[in-house]
């Protein structure tokens, strides 16, 4: 069976990451597209004179043209713009709206049958955009942020308690802004939900609250630190897990921007909730219950979404 074939549209520091990762868990063949010149020709080159001392079978191949990205069976789309220190996700949504156009039209041209992953900034808006302007199917386009989100709170979690970060479960719903909703009650260590935690005495309510904010600004956190762009290895790291459980058929329960009409109580949005995916794309959203504080949460990010997705129709009249 020939190997299955990923697109990176975008081959800046995400894009760069996740060929490294795909090629080095031997995913399939990987094509790195952007309209740098050079840039995703030398990545892939670099990229693929690692194989040798790591021992990957993978080809990688660097593109400014669309053409190349044909029956790609996912494509991982990182093109546009990052934030620089003092700009909100928000700040990018001009410039990159444009470009979700020209990559959506590029997808639906040469790749329609592919499973596309959004993680261009701000997501739920740019993940809808691309959606409409690809016109695929809502099952087969999503956004990567819960998966991240949730890896932040995770480590931050394994990092309190001192305990190993692969018994530590969290979730966080919602947009991914400064309004996402990180869920205690459905995190847990072991299986033992934070709340009880508290109760034992293993981390204090503030403690616990301060995680918490430190999830939610997880991002700007590292755009403080690096000063030149946003946050890239743990992005990619997300994304690629998302990859493997569509290709590898996985059937995983992870947190994503995914199209929602009926569950939460939602019509026809993108928005981050829990989803199964597998060789379907998304094929389940999770409709959880939600108590009264976080149905309050997961309402004001849903309204935050729903005002970037009204100011991406007033920016493209085609959108409205
Ligand atoms: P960067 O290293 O600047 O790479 C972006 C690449 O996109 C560059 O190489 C550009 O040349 C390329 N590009 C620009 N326009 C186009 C176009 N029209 N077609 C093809 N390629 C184009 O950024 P990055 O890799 O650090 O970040 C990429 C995006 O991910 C940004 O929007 C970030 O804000 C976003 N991001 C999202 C998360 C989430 O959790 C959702 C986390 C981190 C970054």
């Amino acid at each position: 069976m020939a190997r299955p074939k990923i697109a990176l549209i975008g081959a800046g520091q995400i894009g760069g990451t996740l060929a490294h990762l795909a090629a080095m868990k031997e995913l399939g063949d990987v094509v790195l597209f952007d309209i740098a010149e050079g840039t995703p020709e030398g990545k892939a080159l670099d990229i693929a004179e690692s194989g040798p001392s790591e021992g990957f079978d993978a080809r990688l191949k660097g593109t400014q043209d669309y053409a190349d990205i044909a029956g790609a069976d996912v494509c991982i789309v990182t093109a546009g713009v990052p934030r620089k220190p003092g700009m909100s996700r928000d700040d990018l949504l001009g410039i990159n709206l444009k470009v979700m156009k020209s990559v959506g039209e590029g997808i639906a041209a040469n790749a329609p049958d592919a499973f596309v992953i959004c993680i261009t900034n701000p997501l739920d808006a740019m993940v809808w955009a691309l959606r409409e302007f690809s016109g695929l199917p809502h099952e087969k386009v999503c956004g990567m942020a819960g998966v991240l989100d949730s890896a932040r709170f995770r480590h931050f979690l394994s990092v309190e308690f001192d305990v190993s970060m692969k018994d530590v479960t969290a979730f966080v719903l919602g947009g991914h802004g400064d309004t996402m909703v990180p869920l205690t009650r459905y995190s847990t260590v072991g299986g033992i939900p934070l709340p009880d935690l508290v109760d034992m005495g293993w981390t204090t309510q503030d403690k616990l609250d301060a995680i918490v904010q430190r999830t939610r600004d997880g991002g700007a956190e590292i755009v403080g630190l690096l000063k030149t762009g946003s946050a890239f290895y743990a992005p990619a790291t997300s994304a690629i897990e998302m990859a493997e459980a569509y290709l590898k058929d996985q059937k995983r329960l992870l947190p994503c921007a995914a199209y929602v009409d009926g569950a939460l109580g939602l019509k026809g949005m993108y928005v981050g909730v829990p989803t199964i995916i597998g060789a379907g794309g998304i094929e389940r959203v999770v409709d959880i219950k939600l108590n009264k504080d976080e149905q309050a949460m997961f309402d004001k990010s849903v309204e935050a979404v729903n005002g970037l997705v009204a100011a991406c129709k007033g920016i493209d009249s085609s959108l409205a």
